[in-house]
């Protein structure tokens, strides 16, 4: 498919969403979301795909939030119809069965924040900014960031950035552990694809499991987060990744990940 409102390429098994309207700094509107969409069943359907990464296009922004002119126009059941569509989009991102890092290059505001913490860790450039303003705009976040900020930096800090609408810094949520790490924001894509390139040469189903068996135990207790864990234990010892990596430590040659599900 061609794409407009994202650029989306493909180089060494690892894919970059770049949400690419600068003009408007990269606001989610309507033809975005479905491009967005689409791009991800793309890369779900593409077992030569190892790492996504999500950035922004221009200096100044990741993702501004939703935007702000169309959101306007909604009555109140179109925004249900909105917010729901986010929703299942940003779901759709977070169950990729492969590594996905937010490579955040400047405003990461409301739906920015909401898509960056559905990653599985973001990068962040010095300039970042986080925040949930929709307080500002008499709403509230409506892709998903009273659900999973809260369950991220605590149910208190979460309150406190949604209650007050106010942008925090790069350093500060490093210290909240929104963001794994700061980078100098020309550095930043080139750190972020070291990271991927490295989790690009690790076993397509290790990775898959142990992401997913962290997924489903945060939201569970932990007897049955432990459950979750064994059966992914043992569903990773049944894959050719399993004999491979074994083999290679006994004879201490590196392990070559072919990344099949089978033999
Ligand atoms: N939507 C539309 N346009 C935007 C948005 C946005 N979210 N953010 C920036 N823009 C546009 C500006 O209007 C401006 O356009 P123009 O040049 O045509 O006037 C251009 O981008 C540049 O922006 P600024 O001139 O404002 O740049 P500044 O550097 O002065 O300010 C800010 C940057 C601080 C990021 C500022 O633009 C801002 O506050 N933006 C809005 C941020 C915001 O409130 N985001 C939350 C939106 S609501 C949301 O995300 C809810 C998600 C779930 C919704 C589901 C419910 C249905």
């Amino acid at each position: 498919m061609a794409y407009e409102s994202i650029i989306y390429n493909v180089k060494n098994e690892i894919a970059t969403i770049t949400f690419n309207r600068p003009k408007a700094l990269n606001a989610l509107n309507q033809a975005l979301l479905g491009e967005l969409s689409a791009a991800l069943d793309e890369i779900a359907a593409d077992e030569n795909i190892r790492v996504l990464i999500l950035t922004g296009a221009g200096d100044k922004a990741f993702v501004a939030g939703a935007d702000i002119t169309e959101l306007a126009t909604f009555n109140s059941l179109q925004a249900k119809h909105f917010a729901a569509r986010g929703h299942a989009i940003i779901n759709k991102l977070q169950q990729l069965p492969i590594a996905v890092i937010a490579a955040v290059n400047g405003f990461a505001l409301g739906g920015g924040t909401e898509i960056s913490i559905a990653c599985d860790f973001i990068y962040a450039a010095d300039n970042a900014k986080f925040g949930q303003p929709e307080i500002n705009l008499g709403i509230i976040p409506g892709f998903g960031g009273t659900q999973r900020l809260p369950r991220l930096i605590g149910s208190n800090m979460a309150k406190e950035l949604i209650f007050t609408g106010k942008m925090i810094s790069a350093e500060q949520a490093l210290r909240l552990g929104l963001v794994n790490r700061v980078i100098p924001a020309e550095k930043l894509m080139e750190e972020v694809m070291q990271t991927a390139g490295e989790i690009a040469t690790k076993g397509r189903v290790s990775l898959r499991e142990a992401k997913q068996a962290i997924n489903a135990g945060m939201n569970v207790d932990l007897a049955s987060g432990c459950r979750i864990e064994i059966d992914a234990f043992a569903l990773c010892m049944a894959s050719p990744d399993s004999k491979e990596g074994t083999g290679a430590f006994l004879e201490k040659r590196p392990a070559k990940f072919k990344g099949r599900l089978t033999e």
